[in-house]
């Protein structure tokens, strides 16, 4: 390993219930819940003048209510989220390819060898928190540590709106004050194994030692072991890049003719446009397909070079449908349309060993 890594942890604040805020503003200044309001609906987030009252995650939203009867609900609405999370990860990734999102509204950015913002990740921090909340309208919190687990600590210490930020000189003092709850995987199991250990803080594990550790919790006692140090050595990993994105659909009654298949073919174009979007990003196609399984279940594909297309319209994939199934009018059973990407760019992958 070269050197001493520069981690950040991008958190976004009460994210589902700031994308409603930021869209409805009679929502921004009432205590306001995310979630199923019905019999058995559960909060899935609440925006922070709501956990005033105590209201949490995962709470029933009978239980909301009673803690907070002016509490207001509204139902989650996923592709609004994720088309935000998208507009995030975005802003993420123009800083460094080394981004691993861990759900909608958190990533890991390995920073180490970014040279703008003089090379300093709490430079980088704040400019990524400024550039969201100005192009995205919500706030996040970030954390700026040597490794993961301290990064992620670290966005969560100033929450919401924070930044904070644990430079590796104080790595040592951090973690001997810091309570043993806040390592990654103690839950309250664990921390109650812990505390009956006399065990309360990273300090106190210190001086335990690794044997006893592993001794009572097997592999868990090392890596307890390790973080109680301040140590993680796992690295950022970036998802593998998607190489093609397509849609396709069988048929309960098969498709008698090629006008049939062409009338589905809007709805999977429209389909794979949606899909295009989610996966692909903006980047360059290479090839586009298609493919078909006749009611004799012999499958056929066709995939010709197209690069100068963005995205693709019926039009694209018309004459490369009329190619593969010639003159002949044969039932059809699964219909499929689909690009490649242009694969010129080697993926960004940092894969590592841990666990
Ligand atoms: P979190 O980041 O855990 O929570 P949050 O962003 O709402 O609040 P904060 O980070 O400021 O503490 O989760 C991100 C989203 O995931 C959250 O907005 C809603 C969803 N979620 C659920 O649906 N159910 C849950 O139990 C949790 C914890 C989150
Ligand atoms: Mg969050």
């Amino acid at each position: 390993m070269s050197g001493q890594r520069k981690i950040i942890h991008v958190d976004c604040d009460s994210f589902y219930a700031s994308v409603e805020m930021r869209d409805d503003s009679s929502l921004r200044d009432v205590p306001l819940a995310v979630g199923g309001d019905g019999g058995r609906g559960v909060v899935a987030t609440c925006n922070y003048k709501a956990r005033a009252f105590g209201v949490r995650s995962a709470m029933p939203a009978s239980e909301a209510r009673r803690l907070c009867p002016g509490l207001v609900m509204v139902p989650p609405d996923m592709p609004r989220y994720r088309s935000v999370s998208q507009h995030v990860m975005g802003i993420l990734r123009d800083l460094t390819d080394l981004v691993e999102p861990l759900s909608l509204d958190e990533a890991f950015l390995d920073v180490s060898d970014v040279t703008e913002h003089r090379g300093s990740a709490t430079l980088m921090a704040r400019y990524l928190r400024e550039r969201i909340r100005e192009e995205v309208g919500i706030t996040v919190s970030a954390g700026v540590a040597p490794n993961k687990f301290l990064a992620k600590i670290a966005s969560d210490w100033k929450k919401p709106d924070g930044l904070f930020v644990i430079r590796p000189d104080d790595v040592a003092d951090f973690v001997r004050a810091l309570a043993v709850e806040k390592l990654f995987g103690v839950g309250k199991v664990t921390a109650a194994k812990l505390h009956g250990m006399g065990i309360e803080t990273c300090g106190d594990m210190q001086s335990v030692g690794p044997e006893v550790l592993t001794e009572r919790f097997g592999k868990q006692g090392y890596r307890l072991h390790e973080m109680a140090h301040g140590r993680d050595e796992r690295q950022v990993v970036v998802a593998r890049v998607a190489k093609s994105v397509s849609v396709e659909r069988t048929f309960s009654q098969d498709l008698p003719d090629r006008s049939a298949c062409e009338t589905v073919m809007v709805d999977l174009v429209a389909e794979l446009e949606r899909r295009l979007a989610r996966k692909g990003g903006s980047k360059p196609i290479h090839k586009l397909f298609v493919k078909i399984r006749y009611s004799d279940f012999s499958t056929h594909t066709l995939e010709r070079v197209r690069e100068q297309v963005a995205v693709p319209q019926l039009d694209d994939y018309l004459p490369l449908f009329r190619e593969l199934v010639g003159e002949t009018d044969r039932p059809v059973r699964l219909l499929g349309l689909g690009v490649r990407f242009r694969n010129d760019d080697a993926p960004v992958t940092q894969l590592r060993l841990f666990d």
